[in-house]
């Protein structure tokens, strides 16, 4: 599906306002000063990035209005002035959602960016940030491929609806949105995110901590879930398959991987900010993105919910490490 030398376009999203704790913002930078760019070019791609001295597109975390030491002049598509107007929204909670107005604005441009990177016939590789991203992650996709499947990796469903959410954290909402359940359509999403996902096109693999109102919406909307009950019952290798037959039959539609790195095991992804054991190894992790890369499908790759400020410097260190083999072999990376 991609178009003349692989090509990838980085979105860098240091943003943490669809949950609540901060650093998440941090994983973007650390990523790449961690070696993201030469480990991609070194594996055959060509590697675009938008801004020069720092690796960030979107600098647009809410920073308090005293301080005002935005420096980039302009990165990506996003101007100093969409981010100041963005940093400076009043935003009180609507219903039980919080910051609204920030995760809706921002998404709307990444959004935009995925969607021009894929429109290049290049492949966006998304370095959140939250999981809310996915929001305009997936709807930038779909853009440019409107019969896309997406593949869900992440110990949570993401699910929740504006009406069913607990936490009121968006981040824990995004796939509802897309698919536009019952109390999506509302302000200011519905300003510019239309329902683009039908939920035969959604499966998930890893979950172990879903919520009862999003047990009961996979149930009546018949949304495929692989949980680690059936990594454990079947293996990794037979639940890709069965993840592909589902989604993608004949291996021909154009997939979105969207990987939250808290479906690993917290041994091996501590520096999380939702950490359930009992998730995925290492290896079994990996053999996801190697798997989905080998169909030569893949059109858009999501790392998120990385968070540096987390725990210690070892823990920090793996984490960053597998986010980075993780982006490395879902481009292509082999063992052999
Ligand atoms: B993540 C949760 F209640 N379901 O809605 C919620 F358990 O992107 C967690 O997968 C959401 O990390 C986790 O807040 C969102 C909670
Ligand atoms: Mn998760
Ligand atoms: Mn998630
Ligand atoms: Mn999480």
């Amino acid at each position: 599906f991609l178009k003349g030398n692989p090509t990838v376009g980085i979105v860098g999203c240091p943003f943490s306002g669809g949950q609540g704790r901060t650093g998440v913002d941090l994983a973007p930078n650390k990523l790449i000063q961690a070696g993201l760019v030469e480990q991609l070019t070194n594996l055959g791609w060509e590697v675009n990035y938008n801004s020069q001295e720092k690796y960030i597109d979107i600098p647009y975390n809410p920073i308090p209005p005293s301080s005002s030491t935005n420096q980039s002049a302009k990165v990506g598509n996003i101007s100093q002035d969409d981010t100041k107007t963005i940093q400076r929204l009043p935003d009180e909670d609507i219903g039980k959602m919080k910051k609204p107005r920030l995760v809706s604005s921002v998404n709307k441009l990444v959004s935009k960016e995925v969607e021009d990177i894929a429109k290049k016939g290049w492949l966006p590789l998304t370095l959140g940030g939250d999981h809310s991203l996915a929001m305009g992650t997936v709807s930038g996709t779909k853009a440019k491929y409107p019969d896309a499947c997406l593949i869900w990796v992440d110990a949570h469903a993401d699910i929740n609806t504006p009406n069913s959410t607990d936490s009121g954290n968006l981040h824990g909402c995004p796939v509802s949105f897309l698919l536009g359940l019952e109390g999506t359509d509302v302000a200011p999403f519905n300003e510019w995110l239309k329902p683009c996902l039908k939920p035969q096109e959604i499966v998930y693999i890893g979950l172990r901590d879903v919520d009862g109102p999003e047990k009961e919406i996979l149930k009546k909307h018949g949304i495929k879930a692989f949980s680690m009950h059936h990594v454990d019952k079947y293996g990794i290798g037979k639940v890709v398959e069965m993840a592909l037959d589902h989604v993608n039959p004949d291996r021909s539609k154009p997939i979105h991987l969207s990987y939250d790195v808290d479906a690993l095991d917290p041994i091996v992804a501590p520096s999380t900010g939702t950490p359930v054991r009992g998730g995925l190894s290492f290896r079994e992790g990996h053999y996801i993105t190697e798997a989905l890369a080998e169909t030569g499908c893949l059109v858009s790759v999501d790392i998120m919910e990385v968070n540096p400020s987390l725990l210690d410097p070892n823990s920090v260190e793996k984490t960053v490490a597998a986010g980075l083999s993780l982006a490395r072999a879902s481009l292509g990376e082999t063992l052999l």
